[in-house]
């Protein structure tokens, strides 16, 4: 699986913490979007989808989160738990987010402005072109 999960340095001091994204220092793009979730109702699933060519850095900066993510071939569950992880999406991957905290807000920055043309909502659509695409990659 293509995702990372980076550990972010957290500066501050005894008033209390801080943490810096800079964009290709340590988040791997240049941020051209962020956007965050919150007050996202008890019991519900969010994502499902994925993005053809989009790269997002993900951080829960309050609450807790579950994600599923899943390429084609594997899929993993990473638990988004504090504001100093930074969970790194590449394209092509299907996400689904739930259990989320009461306080969660999962706060997004992206390498591209909004397209709705770049969402894949349908999994069968999805697993089709992850397919194709890993054929075309191994010629
Ligand atoms: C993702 C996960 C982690 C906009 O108008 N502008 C935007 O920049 C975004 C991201 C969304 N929207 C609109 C489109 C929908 O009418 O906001 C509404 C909710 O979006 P969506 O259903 O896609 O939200 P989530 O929570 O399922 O997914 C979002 C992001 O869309 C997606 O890129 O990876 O968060």
């Amino acid at each position: 699986m293509r995702v990372e999960l980076k550990l972010l340095q957290v500066h501050g001091d005894d008033r209390g913490g801080l943490i810096s994204l800079e964009e290709n220092i340590n988040v791997p793009f240049t941020i051209r979007r962020v956007y965050y979730l919150m007050d996202t109702k008890p019991g519900v699933r969010r994502g499902m989808h994925a993005h053809r060519s989009l790269t997002q850095m993900v951080m829960c900066v309050r609450g807790r989160c579950h994600f599923i993510l899943d390429d084609g071939t594997e899929r993993i569950e990473i638990a988004l738990q504090n504001p100093e992880q930074g969970l790194i999406v590449p394209p092509m991957v299907w996400r689904e987010m739930y259990d989320f905290s009461e306080d969660c807000v999962l706060m997004v920055l992206a390498d591209q402005l909004y397209d709705e043309k770049d969402y894949l909502r349908s999994y069968h659509e999805f697993l089709e072109l992850a397919a194709a695409t890993r054929i075309s990659a191994a010629l």
